[in-house]
């Protein structure tokens, strides 16, 4: 994972190289020379962050960033050029992309029921992912309900039941073509009986430009009334990501994402790139296709992934 960006951003290079012209230790070291040598370093890292998939607008940000950081430190720099670059482009990544987090399971503790709703386009995980979180909730003891609110497709409801039955969770389901905001009702109405209870709506993907199914997403918000909305984003699709990211917050207001198929040979970018440009937290990445493959994302995780 990451190796490509890790490869573009020229921070997986052997030792030998380390020791270039900017191996300057103490004090006494020609600034003017340096900086020069560090504008030339911020725009190789633009055109790496661009090749990584990060959006333009971001790229922009963290280069500059990273210049001026290394500008200030050019009389401090001490040990190999490689650490130092490390560290400024951790600094400078921190900086730019920094969102307060948001515990998903902690605030489930909060409230009963809580109720989660997942959007998102065809294919980009919502199933696979809320299938993974009902696992999660459900090893911590949650009572958790899944709304088979993808009535779309009727394969859509048949995965979601049978993901239900392997884990060992309830799942709500009307027939396919059913009204959807109806499904998501009924779950919450059954997992208001139940205390420490979760309820998970699947919905169907929507095409960007169909204004029906956006409209349909309103209705289950409306009837359902979650407590968080989560948008999935399949981290293949590169910078589309942000526009993803814009149509569904334009049209039921999104509070954070979950990023899928890191370890589908994506580049990572836009991870940077979601968090840079709209300030909404990342919740959770998926690994991989098995309920496991979920990790809590924090900014120092793909900050150890990416440096180390
Ligand atoms: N490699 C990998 N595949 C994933 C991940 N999440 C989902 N998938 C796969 O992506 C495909 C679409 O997922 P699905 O949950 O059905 O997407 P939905 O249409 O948004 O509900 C399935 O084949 C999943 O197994 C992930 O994190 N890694
Ligand atoms: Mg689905």
């Amino acid at each position: 994972m990451f190796e490509k960006l890790k490869e573009k951003l020229g921070i997986a290079k052997k030792e030998e190289e380390h020791s270039g012209n900017v191996d300057v230790r103490g004090t006494s070291i020609n600034v003017t020379a340096n900086s020069r040598d560090f504008e030339e370093i911020a725009a190789n890292l633009k055109i790496s962050l661009l090749e990584a998939d990060i959006a333009l607008p971001v790229a922009d940000r963290i280069s500059n960033v990273l210049l001026k950081k290394l500008d200030d430190k050019s009389i401090r720099l001490k040990g190999d050029r490689n650490s130092v670059f490390k560290e400024a482009v951790r600094e400078t990544i921190r900086e730019v992309a920094s969102v307060p987090p948001l515990d998903v399971i902690d605030n489930a503790s909060k409230k009963s029921p809580y109720v989660i709703m997942f959007v998102g386009m065809n294919g980009t995980g919502k199933t696979t992912s809320i299938a993974k979180l009902a696992e999660l909730f459900r090893s911590k003891g949650y009572y958790v309900v899944i709304a088979a609110s993808d009535t779309f497709r009727a394969g859509a409801i048949e995965q979601i039941a049978l993901h239900g039955e392997k884990i060992g969770v309830k799942v709500i389901k009307h027939q396919a073509g059913g009204d959807p905001a109806a499904v998501s009702f009924d779950a919450v109405k059954h997992a208001s009986k139940v205390e420490r209870s979760v309820v998970l709506i699947d919905t169907a993907g929507r095409m960007q430009n169909n204004k029906n199914l956006l409209e349909e997403m309103k209705k289950i918000k409306r009837i359902s009334n979650p407590d968080l909305i989560l948008l999935t984003l399949d981290a293949l699709s590169g910078t589309d990501v942000l526009s993803q990211a814009k149509l569904f917050d334009e049209a039921v207001g999104i509070n954070g994402y979950i990023v899928t198929k890191i370890d589908a040979d994506a580049k990572g970018g836009c991870v940077i790139s979601l968090l840079s440009e709209t300030k909404k937290p990342i919740l959770y990445i998926g690994t991989g296709q098995t309920y496991s493959d979920l990790v809590q994302f924090s900014l120092d995780w793909y900050l150890n992934r990416l440096l180390n």
